[in-house]
């Protein structure tokens, strides 16, 4: 029996994938969701309601209690813990953790009480701002500045400097709060956040999630010096080192070994982001594989050989945790919006696919939506608010069908436009996250593409990306044989109907125009 565990920290939710690699089987996938089984943290989507739509922060605790109720949960109905031989993670990119010096002293050493207990007094910052936090476009334009301007950002980090990465809400805490940035002795990934906690101490940050942040330097791997003095002072001392995916980073801390019954000595292998986990659950690691993800938000990501960015900014060079590097856009947008138009219509996800298939047609007879309920990164939208351009019934809400249609094409089709630039066109793309189970979503973003829309077997790739990471780090197994057994593409591909090409060209024009006259997006 060759069991590891892979954690996945997301925006909603947190959960546990355990994969057995002797017998090619997932042996354990359970979660646990902050709104509905944590409530007292009063993030029911994931964040701390605030009336600026821009700030989107959370609770560092809410990710630690959420990780002891898994824990407990599975032990309680029989799971055990002892027969885990190495653990990863993913987290959700960007957000960041604000610790003091005795987190630097250890953390999860006694079983006294539970882990947020344990946690809270090492925090010198209390809320953690996340991916959805899109407050730091004057701090973005400073550190753009000193560095030089974003052509040398963009070259030396993969990524302009953007609103939810992470240098620019340091930089945005260390001048709204210099007292407490003074007091934070170490700054967290939400991945090393957590990897720390398990490992009972400071864990490194992968390359994978540090690309995320506007402070490492793609090519030599490491912090840059010039980024990291645009961005804060004295911020080298405040992070941890940067190394390899699959690097082990401790071993289990003693709360988990007498609280749950993990074997003393497990391995905790560094953790990544999401979308570079993903890429490794979707056993995409490889140049030539495109993948949709469609969760919270939605992302498009690949492998790529060798970096290249975005001449418009939007997409992101992050490291591939198998080596190399990988492209990312990243869509705010995605479940969030989804989800809004289910709310205003009645609709559940069935209905959806039905009004997509059924009631509707490609193209929606002209009705268009620009879906930004959020504010947006890709484009770049700071005005939160849906808009509805057609029939006057379907702009007045009144045509579910078409309201259902209408956020989907708007989200394929912005994700096509902005995609481009990767230059190459996919005729396969693997699907994951929650709404690619649903065959009306999949069949707009199969004839938005015109490429064949393939589902694996586990829904949730950063997961098993995770799982996989710690398999790798523990047994040095080959990926193609680790893809081999849990990543393989499931019959019931949804293909592309070339007849919609015209239709949905025509529909990329409108949107671009669209884009144009509402937000000036050229
Ligand atoms: C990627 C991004 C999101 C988060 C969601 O750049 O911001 O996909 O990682 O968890």
């Amino acid at each position: 029996m060759a069991r590891t565990l892979g954690l996945d920290s997301s925006t909603q939710s947190l959960s546990a994938l355990v994969i057995d690699t002797d017998r090619g089987e997932v042996v354990l996938d359970r979660s646990v969701q902050y709104g509905k089984d944590l409530p007292d943290y009063t993030c029911p989507n994931g964040f701390l309601e605030t009336d600026d739509p821009l700030v989107r922060q959370s609770d560092p605790l809410l990710w630690v209690a959420a990780l002891d109720k898994l824990l407990a949960d599975a032990r309680q109905e029989g799971f055990d813990w002892s027969t885990i031989e190495g653990v990863s993670g993913s987290g959700q990119q960007h957000g960041s953790v604000y610790l003091n010096e005795q987190f630097l002293q250890g953390v999860a050493q006694s079983a006294d009480a539970p882990l947020a207990d344990q946690i809270r007094s090492c925090l010198s910052r209390p809320v953690a701002p996340i991916w959805m936090d899109s407050s730091t476009t004057a701090e973005c334009k400073e550190i753009a500045g000193a560095a030089g301007g974003n052509e040398t950002v963009t070259r030396i980090s993969g990524s302009r400097t953007i609103e939810r990465f992470t240098g620019p809400q340091i930089r945005k805490f260390s001048k709204e709060d210099p007292g407490a940035y003074a007091a934070t002795a170490r700054i967290h990934l939400v991945s090393s956040f957590m990897a720390s906690v398990l490992a009972g101490g400071d864990a490194a940050i992968d390359r994978g999630d540090g690309a995320g942040m506007n402070l490492m330097d793609l090519g030599a791997g490491d912090w840059s010096e010039p980024l990291l003095a645009a961005t804060a002072p004295d911020l080298r001392k405040r992070l941890p080192p940067v190394v390899a995916g699959g690097t082990q980073v401790g071993e289990i801390a003693p709360y988990f070994v007498s609280t749950y019954g993990f074997r003393a000595g497990t391995p905790v292998y560094a953790w990544s982001g999401d979308n570079p986990c993903s890429l490794v659950g979707m056993g995409a690691t490889q140049p030539g594989t495109a993948v949709i993800s469609l969760g919270t938000s939605d992302t498009f990501f690949g492998a790529m050989q060798e970096p290249c960015t975005d001449p418009n900014g939007y997409g992101h060079v992050f490291g591939n945790p198998a080596g190399g590097f990988m492209s990312l856009i990243c869509f705010t947008n995605g479940s969030l919006a989804r989800e809004a138009v289910l709310e205003k219509t009645g609709l559940d996800y069935d209905g959806l696919a039905r009004a997509i298939v059924e009631a509707t047609r490609a193209g929606n007879d002209g009705n268009l939506m620009l879906p930004y309920f959020e504010t947006e990164t890709t484009p770049l939208v700071l005005e939160a608010g849906a808009k509805l351009f057609g029939s006057e019934a379907f702009e007045a809400w009144k045509e579910p069908a078409a309201a259902a249609r209408a956020v989907v094409e708007a989200q394929a089709v912005s994700m096509k436009i902005h995609s481009e630039w990767i230059g190459e066109r996919p005729t396969t793309i693997r699907v994951t996250g929650g709404a690619s189970q649903n065959e009306g979503i999949l069949r707009v973003f199969a004839d938005v593409f015109g490429a064949r829309m393939v589902r694996l077997r586990v829904s949730n790739s950063a997961g098993l990306g995770a799982a996989l990471m710690a398999a790798q780090g523990r047994t040095g197994a080959a990926w193609a044989e680790l893809f081999g057994a849990f990543a393989a593409p499931m019959p019931g591909a949804v293909e592309p109907d070339a007849g919609q090409a015209a239709t949905y060209e025509d529909l990329a024009a409108r949107f671009r125009d669209k884009l144009k006259e509402c937000y000036g997006i050229g």
